[in-house]
């Protein structure tokens, strides 16, 4: 497919761009981390979606490339990051089902690399999502373990969305939870969205896990989640995903 051959030039040609989206430390309102997001502008179409590229490279295998290029790119920021801003600075980084249990050695590739700049695991958070864990297959296991071991951490992305069972939680060691944007936008004092955000940040703290709400617009989103005890907020009220550049002015504006 055309979309497909054009998604290999542009890994080549530097058509793609990290973008970054601060996540918040609600009680402070302090910057602690940033979720990594790609962007394509294809030289003829503009600004491609991810949603419509990543399934693309998916399919075509070029997934690894993509990831192993996202993971390199995050590490030489969040080692900036963890020097000039906060020493426990974290970026977040995506990883769809497929790109996760793959284990072309990319990955171990890309720990070397953590090393060599001497940066330990925790610089790093993995996102996946609920379905992953739902058929965890001893790759997904395995996955997790080398994660462990390596001080990388791990974020249930679109929590609450996928599957309602729970029992995954105490089988793997996850560390945050990301309430999915759904639940943020309709968030008011007694509505069932608050019983829900509410039910997820008790129980998340319960198992020692921490909570980033995402999708957070407004003034009013933030301070029902801060008084439910929601530990980190994600969205437009903060600031929209910005490229790299940008996002470090943001934190030297903000220092
Ligand atoms: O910001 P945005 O609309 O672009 O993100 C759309 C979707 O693309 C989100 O579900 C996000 O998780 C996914 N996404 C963004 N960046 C990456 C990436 O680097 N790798 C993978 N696998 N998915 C990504
Ligand atoms: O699937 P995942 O959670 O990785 O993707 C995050 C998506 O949410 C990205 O597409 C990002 O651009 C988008 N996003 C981030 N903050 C907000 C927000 O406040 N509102 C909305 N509608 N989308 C947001
Ligand atoms: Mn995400
Ligand atoms: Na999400």
């Amino acid at each position: 497919m055309r979309l497909t051959n054009d998604l290999r030039g542009a890994l080549k040609g530097g058509q793609l761009a990290l973008y970054f989206q601060p996540i918040v430390h609600l009680r402070t309102g302090r910057i602690h981390k940033a979720e990594a997001l790609i962007r394509w502008t294809h030289p003829q179409r503009g600004m491609v979606s991810p949603l419509e590229f990543i399934p693309l490279a998916e399919s075509s295998g070029l997934i690894m490339e993509i990831g192993s290029w996202v993971l390199r790119e995050s590490v030489q920021w969040v080692r900036r990051w963890r020097r000039e801003h906060h020493p426990e600075f974290q970026v977040s980084v995506n990883q769809s089902p497929l790109e996760f249990q793959r284990d072309d050695g990319s990955y171990q590739a890309w720990l070397g690399e953590l090393q060599a700049l001497d940066l330990p695991g925790q610089s790093v958070v993995v996102e996946i999502t609920e379905g992953l864990l739902l058929d965890a297959n001893s790759a997904v296991s395995n996955k997790l373990l080398q994660l462990r071991d390596a001080g990388i951490q791990v974020a249930l992305d679109d929590f609450g969305t996928g599957y309602s069972s729970l029992s995954y939680l105490k089988k793997f060691d996850i560390d945050y939870l990301k309430i999915d944007r759904s639940f943020t936008r309709n968030l008011a004092p007694d509505s069932s969205d608050m019983a829900l955000s509410d039910a997820i940040i008790v129980m998340a703290h319960k198992l020692g896990l921490r909570v980033i709400a995402e999708g957070v617009e407004t003034a009013e989103q933030r301070d029902l989640l801060a008084a439910a005890g929601c530990d980190y907020g994600q969205g437009y009220l903060f600031a929209r995903p910005m490229p790299a550049e940008q996002f470090d002015a943001l934190l030297k504006a903000q220092a």
